[in-house]
């Protein structure tokens, strides 16, 4: 329970309501959202509720506060989380992780940076150079990443369109010694150039962020590349790619009879230029396909419409390599060099996950698709590690377990990505199949293999749903909220491919940076004979690897909720909260953590905090252990009837007691400093 909040504040640990029901869950976090304690706890689980304002809650005095203290000291915080996952870390040797869920623009992405913030304010107390360094790099990196990562979108001002886990090592010390990144598919609609038609069709993403560089940002940019190692000849390649993302935007097509041209073909030069390749080169690239036909090689014309789809796939495809070669980069850069665990003991590492929120946009497709998958991995994770983690922790100390009921999501995840039978399967099969497949083909596969599923439906098995508007439609059956998608793109998108005489161009540059991130281009036409991976398939096996490597970690959880839809600090709008506690299975987790028993503590901890309200333990027991004098004061109390005893923890089941304790706590620590008071004064 945390201390120093008064009750006007509401409960700051959730698991204190009086009756866990929604209304009263959803009362205390709108009082705590009013009275601007946008944390609060379920146990260890931080509720954070964006404030949509400036808080002055994280300068270097909150930090200070919190810094080696246990969760229930202070007040609900970030801070909190983050010294719990750095104490596990350090004291325990265990590798921690901490995971950031919500839905877009609920808060995510600034959580990460304030945990980050605080790791780096407490660590490195001697100075080292090399470490500040390492510290230096690892925050500066997240401004690089967010510049071509992130886009508005009309959820997100500044929408994460990537999904990032940093790994952050620390040495024997305690103290960070490099990290490791790895990003998720980013989102590319509506980032590169032609995002404007795309926009309209998808609506949603209202700037790209290849076009906000010539905005000022790029300086601020470049100078945070340069800090973190980058050389001035990768930075001006970044600005030609950028260059290029743009002008191929503006590239037109058009036919003379059975020649197809390229409309303001000036362009072409300026295209060679900045990718340092001939001007012939890059019109060959743009109009004709190389195809191998038995053991001839010959030159196929696109029509216009093929050679847009290949500038635009073109587009696509260069800054997502940028965006990669971008990570891949600050990564060389800040991993762990020259470590000796034989002579220094395990490096252990701190993750921080902060991926893209659940979204609902008016038009989805593909990358919707994927986001929201995601997602439901990430609430499988919650569930099972929340469930399982209490499981083992009354299991280990030897007390009885009573199971609670889930709205368990696997079901969901099963549809997504089960072999054979999920969406993503039909999706690849769909792909794999020579001639051509249409996206309305695939939506019938669909259609048959999941016809009786219940999270799932279409326009076509559901005909009167007003929901689904389109023939090309489907919906899912999310554990956020109903998804309607549109299956147009499903197959391009998925198949991701990009003409092979596109990657030969860019190998082929003179340039080495570029030359360097399109390795593939090496193969010859008649080389090229294996299928690339598909979209779907890389996505589904960086999110297994991904759980799979958050489930090998202590894990900390922080949920974050979106208060409204206008970005303002004053609206809890209720409804929009209602849905997001609803989903995210709160109420569920305040009763996992109460069923069992809402307040457990070590003896030792126990002891030093209420050992002054009992005659057997004030100022010191001796009893034989620590374990005989907690018994000893709780039976002393009348509690006996509310209390389990593990190994190493007492178990407190109602709230009641804690508070009755916390009390009587007070009443004596009062009377204590009184009495202090009077031997110093004299008067007694
Ligand atoms: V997305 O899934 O990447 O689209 P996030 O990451 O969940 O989303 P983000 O952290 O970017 O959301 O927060 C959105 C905006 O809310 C920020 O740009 C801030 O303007 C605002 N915000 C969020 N958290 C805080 C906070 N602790 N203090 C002040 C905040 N403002
Ligand atoms: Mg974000």
């Amino acid at each position: 329970m945390a201390e120093h909040e008064s009750l006007e504040f509401g409960k700051a640990d959730f698991v204190l309501l009086d009756n866990v029901s929604l209304e009263e869950f959803l009362a205390n976090l709108k009082l705590r959202f009013e009275k601007g304690r946008i944390y609060s706890y379920i146990g260890e689980v931080v509720v954070s509720v964006n404030p949509y304002r400036a808080m002055n809650i994280y300068g270097r005095d909150t930090i200070e506060q919190y810094k080696g203290r246990e969760l229930y000291e202070r007040p609900p915080h970030l801070f909190a989380i983050a010294d719990a996952a750095y104490k596990a870390m350090k004291r325990r040797n265990k590798d921690t992780c901490i995971v950031i869920s919500g839905e877009s623009g609920a808060g995510k992405t600034e959580a990460s940076k304030y945990i980050m913030q605080y790791i780096a304010a407490i660590t490195n107390p001697s100075q080292r150079a090399e470490v500040e360094r390492v510290k230096n790099m690892l925050l500066k990196s997240n401004c690089v990443l967010e510049a071509f990562g992130n886009a508005k979108t009309n959820r997100n001002d500044n929408s994460s369109r990537f999904g990032k886990y940093m790994d952050i090592n620390f040495d024997f010390k305690g103290d960070p010694i490099g990290g490791h990144i790895n990003n998720y598919l980013l989102e590319k609609v509506g980032r590169v150039v032609h995002a404007r038609e795309e926009q309209r069709m998808q609506g949603d993403v209202t700037k790209t962020s290849v076009a906000m560089f010539f905005l000022a940002d790029f300086k601020a940019v470049a100078d945070a590349m340069k800090v973190i190692g980058f050389t001035t000849e990768e930075i001006h390649t970044v600005y030609k790619i950028l260059a290029t993302i743009l002008h191929l935007g503006n590239l037109k097509f058009g036919n003379d009879g059975d020649v197809t041209l390229i409309e303001n073909s000036k362009l072409v030069a300026v295209l060679g230029e900045l990718l340092s390749t001939k001007e012939e080169n890059v019109e060959k690239a743009l109009l004709y396909r190389t195809v191998a036909t038995g053991r001839d090689v010959i030159d196929k014309q696109h029509t216009d419409q093929e050679a847009s789809y290949g500038r635009d796939a073109l587009a696509k495809a260069i800054y997502e390599r940028l965006f990669c070669w971008i990570v891949g980069r600050i990564n060389d850069i800040i991993e762990v060099k020259n470590y000796d665990a034989r002579i220094h003991g395990k490096n252990t590492v701190i993750g921080v996950l902060d991926i893209y929120g659940f979204e609902i946009f008016q038009n989805n497709s593909f990358e919707q698709f994927c986001i929201n998958y995601c997602n439901e991995k990430l609430q499988q994770l919650f569930i099972q590690l929340v469930l399982k983690q209490e499981q083992e922790e009354y299991q280990r100390e030897g007390i009885p377990w009573k199971h609670i009921d889930y709205f368990n999501n696997q079901i969901i995840v099963d549809l997504v990505e089960l072999q054979h039978k999920g969406i993503f399967s039909v999706l690849d099969e769909a792909c794999m199949n020579v001639g051509k497949v249409t996206d309305e083909m695939f939506l019938q596969a669909l259609n048959s293999k999941l016809a009786k599923h219940a999270h799932y439906t279409s326009r076509k098995l559901s005909p009167t749903d007003k929901s689904l508007e389109f023939d090309r439609d489907f919906r899912i059956r999310h554990y956020a909220g109903d998804v309607v998608y549109s299956v147009l793109g499903f197959i391009d998108k998925n198949k991701d491919t990009l003409f092979q005489d596109f990657k030969r161009l860019l190998y082929n540059s003179s340039n080495p940076v570029l030359k360097a991130m399109w390795p593939e281009g090496k193969l010859s036409i008649t080389e090229v004979t294996k299928r690339p991976l598909t979209a779907a398939t890389l996505f589904k096996n960086s999110m297994i690897s991904l759980v799979e490597n958050l489930a090998s970690k202590e894990p900390y959880y922080v949920r974050c909720i979106k208060p409204n839809d206008v970005k303002s600090p004053l609206l809890f709008e209720y409804e929009r909260c209602k849905h997001q506690v609803e989903y995210l299975g709160l109420l569920e987790n305040v009763r996992v953590r109460r069923a069992g028993f809402a307040n457990r503590q070590t003896y030792p901890r126990f002891l030093q905090r209420y050992k002054m309200i009992s005659e057997f333990t004030w100022p010191n027991h001796d009893l034989p252990s620590d374990r005989e004098a907690v018994k000893r004061l709780l039976q002393g109390c009348g509690f006996e009837h509310d209390v389990a005893y593990g190994k190493t923890k007492v178990f407190i089941r109602t709230p009641r007691t804690i508070f009755s304790l916390e009390e009587q706590r007070a009443e004596m620590v009062q009377r204590i400093v009184l009495f202090l008071q009077k031997v110093w004064r004299g008067t007694i």
